[in-house]
């Protein structure tokens, strides 16, 4: 695999182990020069604390473009997850635009809802802005919810492989040439991921874990991410996250005072066996 740099744009999170703490360590984990672009800082994320701080970064963004601009920087895949607002996603759309080498990958983790609910601060036109990002995206990320707001789609806790496949058309139109959806359980005791790639869909079912699982998307996508730019093929790419994302799991499951990330650190040493 040759050295890549990739640009990756969320939040910082300062406390609860998701969005840059993980994907930062992940990518770099995975071999890869990790550049950040921070859309927000938060004294920590905002589901299950009592309240948090929120520093907007959104106008710092254009004129750390045109810098980097300046410097001739491209890279070779951008990454992006939590955003703050609407406006940011233009700013993400121009850097998808004007930043990428010609070959650029492009991965939208369209982070903003899960188990059936938007996260604190977002509406339909937050969403709205989301989908349109997603077309500009050769591959996305969505776990059911994000996928049920995307489409427009009813959202169920219990579905079966029509339901699936019915989200997946309707994800299709949206534009992502590949797309992984995440947290997709047919029984109570496996879950797995669908994939959809090149006009086939395919299914990778694992353990499922119903303890400690906050954070978990922003794992997965990063550690697909790094996969998927260590040359893995895309199935691969989500076998790895997934099997990286149980092993995070199984670390943080008994210690009930974790509940707010998993430790994904003590298995990146796995993570990076299984890349080899
Ligand atoms: O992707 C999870 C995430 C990232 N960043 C912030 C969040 C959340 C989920 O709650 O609040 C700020």
């Amino acid at each position: 695999m040759s050295y890549k740099k990739i640009l990756t744009i969320q939040d910082i999170s300062c406390v609860g182990q998701c969005s840059l703490t993980v994907a930062l360590p992940i990518l770099s984990a995975c071999g890869l020069e990790t550049c950040i672009l921070p859309s927000a800082v938060l004294s920590n994320h905002t589901t299950g604390f009592g309240g948090y701080t929120f520093r907007d970064l959104t106008d710092d963004m254009p004129a750390i473009r045109q810098q980097w601009q300046k410097e001739g920087i491209r890279f070779e895949a951008i990454y992006t997850g939590y955003l703050g607002n609407t406006k940011q996603i233009d700013y993400v759309m121009d850097i998808f635009d004007t930043m990428g080498t010609s070959e650029c990958v492009k991965i939208v983790d369209p982070a903003m809802a899960d188990n059936g609910r938007l996260y604190p601060g977002f509406d339909g036109e937050y969403v709205a802005a989301v989908g349109r990002l997603c077309s500009c995206a050769h591959v996305i990320l969505p776990n059911i919810t994000e996928a049920c707001l995307l489409t427009d789609t009813e959202y169920r806790t219990e579905y079966d492989e029509t339901y699936i496949r019915m989200l997946m058309d309707k994800l299709v139109k949206l534009g992502a040439k590949t797309i992984i959806l995440t947290g997709v359980a047919y029984t109570s005791d496996k879950t797995g991921v669908a994939i959809f790639e090149n006009g086939k869909m395919s299914y990778y079912e694992h353990d499922r874990i119903t303890e400690g699982s906050h954070g978990t998307g922003d794992v997965f996508a990063s550690a697909f991410t790094g996969a998927l730019l260590n040359d893995k093929p895309v199935f691969e790419a989500a076998k790895i996250a997934a099997d990286y994302t149980v092993k995070c799991i199984e670390h943080t499951r008994k210690d009930a005072a974790h509940w707010y990330g998993v430790k994904f650190e003590l298995a990146l040493r796995d993570l990076m066996e299984m890349l080899k």
